[in-house]
């Protein structure tokens, strides 16, 4: 089938075959980042996990790598699985991941550069003295126990902590992270206590623990302690619904816990990182650019059967810049690294276009519409805005009739990956609703539903509500690539990724509109600006 060709990405980092999942040990080390990733290097289904390994100068171009870490010792046979970096003092690098071992264990294991002075870190060398480091403690499932986080330093201690998440099936699925403390990164000692512990959110994966500054757009290394400006933020990817959630609070030391914010959102039960196909998500601490940046793998929601016919499966998002957001003091802001905009090679403006109810708005632009980064700012007539009073208590982005539903001030927004007929459509969009307290709220969905006309697609409405402050315009950038949407709203309080497979709105016949399918209001669109993207360069190794 010739139309899998059209699902490969142009700017997202993939490897050139077969199966990755979760980033790996991000970091910038002399020069370099590094990314490394879940990957079968035989197949385009998960299994026989590897690390595999790509470079970049700058986030968006890359450079792959033979593979770091393969399944070759006792205590990761079955698989080198999620792991973190940390870059200690003296400028040494350690890495430490899970390792499923010949009967199933999940241990954590040390490993480290062959060549330190080697900026590619193509070579690794595994702890075979030591590994592994650290087992399941007692108490819990040996195969819930995994994927150990970047450690901090306590430098009053002298002591380096790390996280790894699991859960207690005993006390109702609960979600668990256990604390471990070392000088070596040979010798652990649990610490007493949990960190943190949800009921009912079960196995936390690819847990991820950081500082954030409150109050400046600043990353700050993750060994930088709590204090009046400096919040902690914690992210795990639920097993049970696949799906990252993060939520800030206050990390104390001194007793091993941390404490969200607002308990109503607690990690796992609260927002989620992005709101779409996305997950197993980790950050890492840029110091050459002095940013927090984060890494999610989006997999694909079309068949295995499809993905083993095209040879590969999963792609991972843009990086995107980590900050909180001082306007709600509420929410993380997460927003495409400024790197990428190194590839939008030109644009198109559009201002003050008129979009009455019900209507539909071809935009104008040269050329295929499947690589672009577009965004838009959105405003409703002053007047339907007074005059809509809805009983609406209850929109839901999953089940509220997605793009296709009709209320006084929504949903409009884009459709991007479209056919000239729309017989496809990927609809990014606003909802806005004013409830029965007379307070407006503002939903961001994404409707995959009339994305593709293939029949082995799980397709989806995907949303959730986004913060608008007094005064703030709606706005939306939307980054495309073939299969892949990532939308980011209100500068980044919200994010969406779709997986799509359009059949029809491929290559040239690939376009772009507007809609308006609210049924009084009129929206303009201020401003809309669409860029379109070259690719990016994925270089095979060859030396
Ligand atoms: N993927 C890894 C695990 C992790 C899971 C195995 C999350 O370490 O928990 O490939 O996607």
């Amino acid at each position: 089938n010739n139309m899998l060709a059209f699902q490969r990405t142009a700017f997202h980092f993939q490897p050139q075959k077969n199966w990755m999942n979760d980033p790996n040990g991000p970091l910038f080390y002399k020069g370099w980042y590094h990314l490394f990733y879940q990957y079968n290097p035989d197949n385009a289904i998960w299994g026989n996990i590897t690390w595999g390994h790509a470079v970049s100068k700058d986030l968006i171009n890359w450079l792959h790598l033979p593979i770091a870490m393969e399944p070759d010792r006792w205590y990761d046979i079955n698989g080198v699985w999620s792991g973190s970096a940390t870059l200690l003092h003296d400028g040494r690098l350690v890495m430490l991941y899970t390792g499923s071992t010949h009967t199933s264990v999940q241990v954590q294991n040390l490993a480290h550069p062959a060549d330190p002075t080697d900026p590619l870190l193509i070579h690794w060398v595994k702890s075979d003295a030591h590994n592994p480091v650290i087992v399941p403690p007692k108490g819990i499932n040996f195969k819930d126990f995994r994927d150990p986080t970047t450690a901090w330093y306590n430098s009053e201690l002298g002591l380096w902590y790390l996280a790894i998440g699991s859960k207690n099936d005993s006390a109702d699925h609960a979600g668990t992270a256990f604390v471990y403390s070392t000088r070596d990164f040979v010798h652990y000692e649990l610490v007493p206590g949990l960190l943190r512990f949800v009921v009912g959110t079960g196995m936390w994966e690819c847990l991820d623990f950081y500082p954030i500054h409150i109050e400046e757009a600043v990353g700050l290394d993750t060994s930088v302690r709590p204090g009046k400006s400096v919040r902690h933020v914690m992210k795990v990817s639920l097993d049970n619904d696949k799906h990252d959630y993060y939520a800030i609070g206050r990390y104390f030391q001194e007793n091993n816990s941390w404490v969200p914010d607002d308990p109503e959102l607690d990690v796992g039960i609260g927002l989620r990182v992005d709101y779409g196909k996305y997950y197993a998500s980790k950050t890492f601490y840029d110091q050459d650019k002095g940013r927090r940046v984060l890494w999610g793998w989006t997999g694909e929601t079309d068949s295995e059967r499809a993905d083993l016919l095209k040879g590969w499966a999963s792609i991972q998002t843009i990086p995107r810049t980590v900050l909180f957001d001082t306007k709600t003091g509420k929410n993380l802001l997460l927003w495409p690294v400024e790197e990428v905009n190194s590839l939008r090679f030109s644009s198109k403006n559009f201002s003050s276009l008129q979009l009455t109810a019900g209507s539909v708005k071809p935009l104008q632009i040269a050329g295929a519409a499947t690589q672009l980064d577009i965004t838009a700012e959105f405003e409703i007539d002053g007047s339907s805005l007074e005059a809509a009073i809805e009983a609406d208590v209850g929109y839901n982005c999953s089940t509220s009739g997605g793009a296709a539903g009709r209320s006084a001030l929504g949903p409009f927004g884009l459709l991007v990956l479209a056919d000239s007929d729309r017989t496809e459509q990927t609809a990014v969009y606003f909802y806005v609703a004013r409830g029965t307290d007379g307070l407006l709220k503002t939903y961001f969905c994404h409707d995959e539903l009339r994305s593709s006309k293939a029949n082995d697609i799980v397709k989806r409405i995907y949303g959730s509500t986004v913060p608008v402050l007094d005064g703030e315009i709606l706005s939306v950038r939307i980054l495309v690539d073939h299969s892949i949407v990532e939308s980011f709203a209100q500068g980044g309080r919200t994010c969406i990724t779709s997986r799509v497979y359009p059949t029809a709105a491929i290559d040239g016949a690939a376009k772009l509109f507007l809609f308006n399918n609210a049924t009084d209001a009129t929206i303009t669109a201020k401003s809309l600006t669409v860029w379109k993207m070259g690719p990016a360069l994925m270089r095979p190794f060859d030396m």
